[in-house]
C-alpha cells in the first residue's frame, strides 16, 4: 500500500472485492458497502486523486469523463426519475475514503438540505 494508496486502491487492483457495475480504461464504478439508498454506486478514477481539492487543470478531461460515467452508470441503473450525485472534500465535507469519488444515490425522494 502507497502513501496514496486507499481501500478504492485495493478494489481497482482486484485485490479486495467489490460489486462492480461499470469498467473502463479511466473510471470504475461499484455498488457503496453501506448503501444510503435503494441505489449507491460509487464512480472513482483509476487514477489515485485523494479528493476533488486536489485535482489539477490536466485532470479536466478525467473529471467530465466521471460525470458522463455517472450518468451512464445511473441510467444503467434505471433512475428514470432522477437521482442525487455527491462529492465529499476533507473533513468538513464529510470525505472518509481519500480516493475520489462520486456518489450516485436514487431510488428514493432525496431531501434537501443534505445533512
Ligand atoms: P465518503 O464518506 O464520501 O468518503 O464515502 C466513502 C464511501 O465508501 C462510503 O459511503 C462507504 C464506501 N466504502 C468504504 N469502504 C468500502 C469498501 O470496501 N467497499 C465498498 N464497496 N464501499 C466502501
Amino acid at each position: 500500500m502507497t502513501a496514496q494508496d486507499t481501500i478504492f486502491g485495493k478494489i481497482i487492483r482486484k485485490e479486495i472485492p467489490a460489486d462492480i457495475v461499470y469498467e473502463d480504461d479511466l473510471a470504475l464504478a461499484f455498488k457503496d458497502v453501506t448503501p444510503q439508498a435503494p441505489v449507491h454506486i460509487l464512480v472513482i478514477p483509476k487514477k489515485p486523486i485523494p479528493k476533488l481539492a486536489d485535482a489539477s487543470p490536466e485532470d479536466q478531461a478525467l473529471m467530465g469523463h466521471l460525470l458522463l460515467t455517472a450518468k451512464k452508470v445511473a441510467e444503467e441503473a434505471g433512475l428514470i426519475n432522477g437521482y442525487r450525485t455527491v462529492i465529499n472534500t476533507g473533513s468538513d465535507g464529510g470525505q472518509t475514503v481519500y480516493h475520489l469519488h462520486i456518489h450516485i444515490l436514487g431510488g428514493r425522494q432525496m431531501k434537501w438540505p443534505p445533512g
